[in-house]
């Protein structure tokens, strides 16, 4: 009995070894199989690490060249808009001596030259355009006065801000040609005696009034003697007031040329009338080399 026993507990315990030694079996080779599979997705994993870590660095290599090139690009930019801003400058100052020299060449240099005993007008002169002065502003509304076109708003500028201040200017002699002057000389000449007549009237050819830029002022009361005009508000306020509109007196107290006129009033252009108020210079004092640097901007 007690053998059977034996064999019995025997063969149970073989069993149950069996089944444990299966059981490892089966239970290792799972977890080798379950291993080499982790192996095999390790693998998998550090080859697309990397071929990714090989892509960034093909990226960033690329980057780099990229960004080379746009530096590259965007000197070569900076160097041309600087040429092109160059260029356009110098494009800029040649048009601008080109319109200066354009201007100068169409403005007539007889305009600033110093007549009054000085430069001869030629007899054939005549202004390149006149145009009667409105007879609002005129001493004899029945006689046409006029003037040189161009700077018809400078004069009628002047005669209109004056009156808005209740200076009422009249023009009494505008333009006067070469025959015109020669005329009056004569007359004068009957008149007074050459001695006189040379003291307040310009020969033939001398006179700014050949211009068709001087202008004779007077006002209603004092009239075409202008006997007192230099007492008047009138002339107070041209003295304060005339070079705004370029004009200036040509013949200031003690001039070497005339009598004092402080009827007589010259256009000379906005800039070169302000110069000589600021400097309280005259005309006639000036060189001509000095004046002509005006004549560009004559009828600014
Ligand atoms: N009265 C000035 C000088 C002229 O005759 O032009
Ligand atoms: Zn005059």
């Amino acid at each position: 009995m007690k053998e059977i026993k034996d064999f019995i507990s025997d063969r149970v315990s073989k069993d149950i070894a069996i089944i444990v030694a299966f059981l490892l079996a089966v239970t290792a080779g799972f977890l080798g199989f379950k291993y080499y599979l982790l192996l095999r997705e390790n693998s998998v994993l550090k080859m697309s690490n990397d071929s990714l870590n090989n892509s960034l660095q093909a990226l960033t290599i690329n980057y780099s060249k990229l960004r080379d090139e746009k530096n590259g690009l965007s000197t070569s930019l900076q160097d041309q808009t600087q040429k092109v801003t160059a260029l356009a400058n110098e494009v800029g100052g040649i048009s601008g001596t080109v319109s200066t020299l354009t201007k100068l060449s169409q403005t007539d240099p007889e305009l600033l030259e110093k007549y009054s005993k000085v430069y001869f007008l030629n007899e054939n002169y005549v202004p390149k355009s006149l145009t009667p002065i409105a007879p609002e502003f005129t001493f004899e509304k029945s006689r046409t006065y006029m003037a040189l076109t161009d700077i018809m708003p400078h004069l009628q500028g002047m005669l209109l801000s004056a009156s808005s201040s209740n200076i009422n200017l009249l023009v009494v002699s505008a333009y006067r040609s070469f025959n015109d002057q020669s005329s009056l000389k004569s007359t004068y000449k009957v008149t007074y005696g050459a001695g006189t007549a040379n003291s307040f009237s310009a020969d033939q050819g001398y006179s700014e009034h050949q211009l068709g830029t001087a202008f004779d002022l007077t006002t209603k009361k004092v009239g075409g003697s202008f006997t007192g005009f230099e007492k008047t508000d009138a002339y107070t306020w041209l003295v304060a007031n005339a070079y705004k509109y370029g004009f200036i007196l040509s013949y200031p107290p003690h001039n070497s040329y005339y009598v004092y006129e402080p009827w007589h009033w010259r256009y000379v252009g906005i800039a070169l009338a302000t110069y000589l108020h600021d400097q309280n210079k005259n005309f006639y004092d000036l060189d001509q080399r000095t004046i002509d640097q005006y004549l560009v901007n004559f009828f600014d």
